[in-house]
């Protein structure tokens, strides 16, 4: 994809409690060849009762080793993992899940740290995560980037958490969600999601939340090259944000102009007209009312039974996803399916079968296994 743009969760700060680092240096695919969970050389592990009890009770610390352990790959921590999950999940499900995408540097953290500092002063927790598929390559200089929400990681009422290292997408998608979950069960209950480059973060991101905001920036015409079509479809929101100075009578124009182009386009959501808002994410202005449209947003949904629906049809979507993921992984685990590939690649590429007939191939002798084992 040509506008696919590698960036760095800047808003990752480092020195700062509210920030946790995750595990570093682990893929999905290096399952089998693990590296142990660092933390443990230095701390107690931690018990499944403690973790338990220590995320219900709000304990960063112990939330953000909880979020450790769903990030590993290392089997024994995912099984801990999950029964942890399993044991929390009651205590899930009531925080109110928004995500936030645009391309880099259209204010998205910025944003983030303007609405979440007034969020917090509102009497809310915010939790603040970020979806980066591309982050097992640019992990390595997440702490090190400058960042965006100085005043909002310091702050007791809001927890921040960069994107998961997943190696996979489907990795990332499941780490995010449940590191969602796990924030939630801790009591946040407003979650932010930042996409970090511009791919398939919006896709996982959209997948996992209630609202979902599209940061743009001033210029619909020329800003629009760069934002696909399918992207404004899934949008509950267009914010136009940097409506400050200079630049306030340019946002009203564009403003405008995506008002007009939204009347082409299929609303995210069903009985929600997706609108235009002008935002200012450096002087704060506008935020209160953006904060207005998503409360309205969420009681007309609840009302309609759209809001409840959406959240079931996501929970069974990523079931799905999580089938594919697994079918996927032990389809190309099977050592006689393996043994097997090269002869049959060999095959495609000389044009004797075509891809097609190699797949139903290869299916076949996958499931003759399965019977016969
Ligand atoms: N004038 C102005 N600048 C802003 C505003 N929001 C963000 N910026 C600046 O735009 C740049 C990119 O912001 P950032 O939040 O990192 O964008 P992101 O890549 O979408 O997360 C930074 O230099 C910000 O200071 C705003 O509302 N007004
Ligand atoms: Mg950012």
């Amino acid at each position: 994809m040509a506008n696919y743009t590698t960036s760095t969760p800047e808003w990752a700060v480092s020195n700062s409690s509210a920030v946790m680092s995750g595990i570093e240096g682990i893929k999905d695919t290096t399952v089998g060849n693990i590296n142990p969970n660092r933390v443990a050389h230095r701390k107690k592990v931690l018990t499944e009762d403690e973790i338990v009890e220590g995320v219900s009770k709000g304990d960063r610390m112990i939330l953000s080793r909880a979020i450790t352990l769903i990030e590993s790959n290392n089997p024994k921590h995912f099984e801990k993992a999950q029964r942890v999950l399993q044991r929390l999940l009651p205590l899930t499900g009531k925080a109110l899940r928004v995500g936030i995408t645009g391309v880099p540097g259209a204010g998205k953290s910025t944003l983030i740290e303007s609405f979440g500092n007034m969020l917090c002063d509102e009497g809310h927790k915010i939790a603040v995560l970020a979806v980066d598929p591309t982050s097992s390559i640019t992990r390595g200089s997440i702490l090190g980037d400058k960042t965006r929400m100085g005043t909002l990681s310091r702050r007791e009422e809001a927890f921040i958490r960069p994107s998961p290292a997943g190696g996979t997408l489907g990795g990332v998608a499941r780490k995010s969600r449940e590191t969602m979950l796990m924030c939630e069960a801790a009591g946040y209950d407003v979650i932010l999601i930042e996409t970090v480059g511009v791919g398939q973060s919006e896709t996982i991101v959209r997948s996992m939340v209630d609202f979902f905001m599209l940061v743009v920036l001033t210029g619909a015409g020329d800003d629009l090259q760069g934002i696909k079509k399918g992207i404004m479809e899934l949008a509950d929101a267009i914010v136009v944000n940097k409506a400050d100075g200079d630049n306030l009578v340019k946002a009203k124009v564009t403003r405008g102009e995506y008002e007009r182009m939204i009347e082409f386009i299929r609303p995210a959501t069903e009985g929600w007209p997706t609108h235009a808002y002008l935002a200012s994410a450096a002087e704060k202005t506008g935020l209160p009312e953006l904060w207005k449209v998503i409360q309205v947003f969420k009681n007309l949904t609840t009302e309609s039974g759209v809001f409840r629906k959406r959240r079931e049809g996501q929970l069974l979507d990523w079931m799905n996803s999580m089938i594919d993921e697994h079918l996927h992984t032990i389809f190309f685990g099977d050592p006689v399916v393996n043994g097997r590939m090269p002869e049959i690649k060999e095959a495609v590429l000389n044009g004797t079968i075509s891809p097609t007939q190699a797949v139903t191939e290869l299916v076949k002798i996958f499931d003759i296994k399965r019977i016969g084992g």
